[in-house]
């Protein structure tokens, strides 16, 4: 019920902020003098707003290791920060959740019971955590960060592309500003064609979660000078990286990569992707400023 009208009045207040913003607003400097208005009303009326930052990359691209270096960061700097796994078949993490998913299921018993594969064994395991959400949102509520790191599985397909994935997502950002930070694994931008379809990955998830993602180039550490160049070359002209998908044997269709390339140049958040690594903790400070970059603009991305 106390859920409900958290809720409710957090739609009001932006339905208000829409129509004042359409009927009265003309320029950016009234726009952000209402915004911070409306931002302090939802305070005084529900309570503080959760910055939630999602975690996300393909299998192995270093989330759990960015979510522990990233809390540890934040933690030195004294922000308010937790940190959620929402990896229910994960055996070793880097960190301690404050808030674990396993604790609520148990992935090898459900593996066991069903008689399931890993990919099966997850697509069940992540049903289950979409029932026990009601007891994380509690714990969560107890806990009442200002800010949640929320490490996502390996495999985000059972996220993204899952019923029960949209439904914890969307549990999770009710009335929160959210904020995702996708992860490129180097070993994935080493060819055009190979980080191309980890950028139309990234964007996919994006569509499909409704989150607005930054990209990051994670483990820092292991790229080389001349990588680092070739990558910032594709982001700052789309000529670099159709050019050189022309080049590369794997891909067929130039006309294809001509479209895809003029997708993925169209990110607005794409201009430079700025690298990170949780071996060297460089950049944590850049990571962060990504997302709150995001949560700034929170009319747009409030679940
Ligand atoms: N050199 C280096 N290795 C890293 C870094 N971050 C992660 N790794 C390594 O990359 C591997 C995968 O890291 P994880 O943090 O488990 O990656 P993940 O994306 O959470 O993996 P899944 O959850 O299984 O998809 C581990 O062997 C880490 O030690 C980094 O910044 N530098
Ligand atoms: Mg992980």
């Amino acid at each position: 019920m106390m859920k409900l009208n958290i809720f409710c009045l957090g739609e009001y207040y932006k339905s208000c902020f829409r129509i004042i913003n359409y009927i009265f607003l003309k320029n950016k400097e009234e726009i952000l003098f209402i915004k911070w208005i409306w931002r302090v009303l939802v305070i005084v009326q529900i309570g503080e707003i959760m910055n939630i930052g999602y975690i996300i990359g393909p299998a192995g691209s270093g989330k759990s290791h960015i979510t522990s270096a990233l809390h540890q960061w934040m933690n030195l700097a004294e922000f308010d920060v937790a940190t959620l796994n929402l990896d229910p078949g994960v055996v070793r993490l880097p960190y301690s959740p404050d808030i674990d998913v396993r604790t609520y299921v148990d992935y090898d018993a459900i593996v066991d019971k069903y008689e399931l594969g890993p990919n099966g064994g997850l697509i069940v395991a992540m049903d289950h955590v979409a029932i026990a959400m009601d007891e994380i949102q509690k714990e969560l509520q107890d806990l009442s960060p200002e800010f949640l790191l929320v490490d996502f599985p390996g495999q985000i397909e059972v996220m993204a592309f899952r019923s029960s994935g949209i439904i914890i997502i969307d549990e999770l950002s009710r009335g929160n500003q959210m904020a995702g930070l996708f992860l490129i694994d180097p070993v994935l931008a080493k060819s055009a064609s190979s980080f191309v379809s980890t950028m139309l990955f990234g964007i996919s998830i994006q569509y499909r979660l409704q989150t607005a993602m930054s990209y990051v180039i994670s483990k820092a550490d292991l790229l080389k000078p001349e990588d680092l160049e070739k990558i910032s070359g594709w982001t700052e002209n789309p000529d670099f990286i159709y050019n050189d998908l022309l080049q590369d044997s794997s891909v067929l269709n130039a006309d294809l990569s001509r479209r895809v390339t003029e997708l993925i140049i169209s990110q607005e958040e794409l201009g430079e992707i700025p690298t990170i690594s949780a071996e060297t903790n460089e950049n944590m400070d850049i990571a962060l400023g990504l997302m709150e970059r995001v949560w700034g603009s929170h009319d747009m991305y409030m679940g």
